[in-house]
């Protein structure tokens, strides 16, 4: 287990000493980035019920289910106790207000790219933020103790950032850990069947998808999403993150990227970048981007530039071919 008790005392102490707790995320947020911000407050609540807990940011229309976020007033962050969750850097953190706060504490499972904080508790190993908020609360039991309204959103995080079990992220405490939080009495058939629902007009988006996908000798796949295409399948750029995972299920194909274009007077491409191979977020991190070995985002501003994270990402398939065949 990859906890450090003393580090988890301290967060308890922090949550004892302050009366209003603020907790945030990363912009864009996706079910990890809900799961373990309103996990953690609900946990808080529970255990607490005196204090003022609040979750920042603004909420997505594809997970409203999931719950809300809270109103709140600048004078809300006076000797407040700030807690980010599941956010590497400063620049994806939504609600700039986060420093605004007595005290900040980050907790995350992204590698880190700022350091921050006045405690950091950065855990590579779990599979998402909501497995660690879920250990945070079984290590501290009776001061921290599961409820079946937090577990469901931990549950739904987790779900999310492994995509069901399924990536190499998942590891044996992922397991007990969703194991501990069905204990709880969750309805975990209704999670999953959530994010596995899709409206007909994202179905045949996955299509179209297939049909415009290029792919190189090396395994390299990516496609050119232009907001134009959205429109033509009634979709919002939130929604066509269905059709993410779908080259990675195409043999041969070990790295992928989805260029969507954005609005704006100035040619701007966001990019969606997966591996099933090589390590894929330091070349994200090359274009105004980061994240995860294997799931990464980044920005390009020019036709060229494009063609060269393209490039980039052809010499890292490359050699991840070349090595796996010695
Ligand atoms: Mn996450």
């Amino acid at each position: 287990m990859y906890l450090e008790t003393e580090k988890v005392q301290e967060l308890l102490t922090y949550i004892k000493k302050h009366d209003t707790i603020i907790i945030h995320r990363h912009v864009r947020p996706d079910p990890d980035a809900f799961g373990s911000q309103l996990g953690l407050k609900y946990l808080i609540k529970n255990a607490f019920e005196n204090k003022k807990v609040l979750a920042a940011g603004t909420m997505s229309k594809g997970l409203s289910w999931m719950g809300d976020m809270d109103e709140i007033a600048d004078s809300d962050y006076e000797d407040a106790l700030v807690i980010v969750v599941d956010t590497a850097n400063y620049p994806r953190i939504e609600d700039k207000r986060y420093n605004k706060g007595a005290k900040l504490v980050k907790i995350d499972h992204h590698p880190d790219v700022d350091s921050y904080g006045d405690l950091e508790m950065v855990y590579t190993k779990a599979s998402s933020c909501s497995e660690i908020i879920a250990n945070i609360s079984l290590e501290l039991a009776e001061a921290l103790p599961l409820t079946k309204e937090a577990a469901f959103m931990l549950y739904a995080g987790i779900v999310g950032d492994t995509g069901r079990f399924q990536y190499d992220s998942t590891s044996a405490t992922t397991l007990t850990t969703a194991a501990e939080l069905l204990k709880q009495g969750i309805d975990h058939f209704i999670i999953n069947d959530r994010f596995n629902t899709k409206s007909m007009e994202q179905a045949k988006f996955q299509g179209f998808v297939l049909d415009q996908l290029e792919i190189t000798d090396n395994g390299v796949a990516h496609i050119l999403i232009n907001q134009a295409d959205l429109k033509r399948y009634g979709i919002t750029e939130e929604e066509s993150n269905v059709a993410i995972g779908i080259p990675g299920s195409i043999m041969g194909v070990n790295t992928w990227a989805l260029f969507i274009e954005q609005e704006g007077s100035h040619p701007y491409w966001r990019v969606r970048v997966r591996s099933k191979g090589p390590a894929i977020n330091e070349i994200a991190a090359k274009y105004h981007g980061g994240g995860h070995p294997k799931a990464s985002g980044a920005s390009v501003y020019s036709k060229e530039e494009m063609s060269q994270l393209l490039e980039d990402l052809e010499q890292a398939a490359q050699a991840y071919l070349d090595n796996i065949s010695e």
